[in-house]
């Protein structure tokens, strides 16, 4: 009879248990997501500095953001003519020549990669290409760089390279972590606007 009792009674306990358990683990479900656009910012800049005193590489870029999509626009002058490696890299400080602002910005522990590869940093947006002006029009959608959450890119540093970024593809020590991208030219640190 006791044991029965007893059985019962600890049935109960685990069974309200879990019941209440079920419950507090549901509503603990963030219900503020439906808050979050409202706080997010729309627009964001970056004002290029270069590296060294020597880098003549200058620019302002715009971010902009639409539901889930941020473009990326803006005109960056002082640039060798052909590709230069432009991702957002991890800090916010562009100190000692850029780099402070340390590795790709890769919250994920993702590849190196393309922009429109699913194995890639947050940071990751390929290539800006210069003309023979030395100017380079900087336009790119993406979808993956945040203003809020795990992607968030505000307060976090842009880098531009003295190389092309091989996208992860070119075999060398470092593809796969940075695109054998070269020296930091040029960085900011992106803040709403
Ligand atoms: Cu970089
Ligand atoms: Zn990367």
């Amino acid at each position: 009879m006791v044991d029965i009792k007893l059985t019962v009674s600890v049935t109960a306990a685990l069974l309200v248990g879990a019941v209440v358990g079920g419950l507090v683990g549901h509503f603990a479900v963030p219900s503020s997501d439906q808050n979050v656009p409202k706080m997010v910012p729309t627009e964001a800049q970056c004002v290029l500095q270069g590296a060294s005193s020597g880098s003549g590489v200058r620019g302002t870029i715009s971010f902009r953001r639409s539901g889930e999509e941020i473009t990326v626009t803006g005109t960056v002058s002082g640039l060798s003519m052909g590709k230069h490696g432009f991702h957002i890299h991890q800090t916010g400080s562009t100190a000692n020549e850029c780099k402070a602002a340390k590795g790709h910005f890769n919250p994920h522990g993702a590849h190196h990669g393309s922009p429109s590869s699913d194995d890639r940093h947050v940071g990751d947006l390929g290539n800006i290409e210069a003309d023979a002006n030395q100017l380079a029009n900087v336009n790119i959608r993406d979808s993956r760089i945040r203003f809020a959450g795990d992607g968030n890119i505000l307060g976090r540093s842009l880098v531009i390279h003295s190389e092309e970024d091989d996208l992860g593809l070119g075999g060398q020590s470092d593809s796969r972590t940075t695109g054998h991208a070269g020296a930091r030219l040029a960085c900011c640190i992106i803040g709403a606007v």
